[in-house]
């Protein structure tokens, strides 16, 4: 069994309830249990503006399925929630889900990168993986808790449960 971090996000059609809905998806998952998840935090969009702003968390669980299986279920929960991948990087979103963590692998696919490319610059990752971890170790042998001190909280609020 590995320890995954999950990142969720959600901007569009009561992004709560889509967080929400997600982690009873997530909690069901095969060959996993569900261990941890953060408070839920308003963030400001990163990429284009003229979009609303984001709600985030992070979810912990330990799973036997490997990365690949473990994506697939994820894209498939992405789009039973809706989301519409459209050409727009960075775009709203109904539902996103990224494998921030997949226990101290280093995968680098076609379909996936782990550690996820913009893990340690994201306030929204950074701050909600960091409640529920407090001393992660990354891959890189580097703290987490040490790249606060450069991260701008960028807004980043934490909203009552
Ligand atoms: N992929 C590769 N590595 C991973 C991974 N570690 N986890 C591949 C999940 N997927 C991974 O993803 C595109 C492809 O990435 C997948 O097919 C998978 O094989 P996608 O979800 O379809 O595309 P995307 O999410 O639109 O693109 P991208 O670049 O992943 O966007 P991000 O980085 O997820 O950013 N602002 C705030 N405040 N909060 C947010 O959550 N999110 C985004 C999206 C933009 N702005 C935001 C937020
Ligand atoms: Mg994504």
């Amino acid at each position: 069994m590995e320890i995954v971090y999950l990142g969720l996000g959600a901007n569009l059609n009561a992004p709560r309830e889509q967080l929400e809905n997600a982690v009873v998806a997530l909690r069901g998952l095969p060959h996993s249990e569900f261990i941890a998840l953060s408070h839920h935090y308003a963030s400001k969009p990163m990429g284009p503006q003229d979009q609303p702003d984001y709600v985030n968390a992070v979810a912990a669980i330990k799973t036997a399925l490997s990365p690949e299986q473990l994506l697939d279920l994820t894209q498939k929960i992405e789009l039973e929630h809706g989301r519409v991948r459209k050409k727009e990087r960075w775009g709203p979103r109904t539902l996103d889900i990224d494998i921030l963590l997949f226990g101290e692998q280093i995968i680098n696919t076609e379909r996936l990168t782990v550690p996820h490319y913009g893990l340690t610059e994201r306030e929204f990752v950074v701050y909600p993986l960091l409640e529920i971890a407090p001393n992660l170790l990354l891959p890189s042998g580097k703290k987490l808790n040490t790249i606060t001190a450069t991260l701008a909280l960028n807004e980043l609020q934490q909203l009552p449960l």
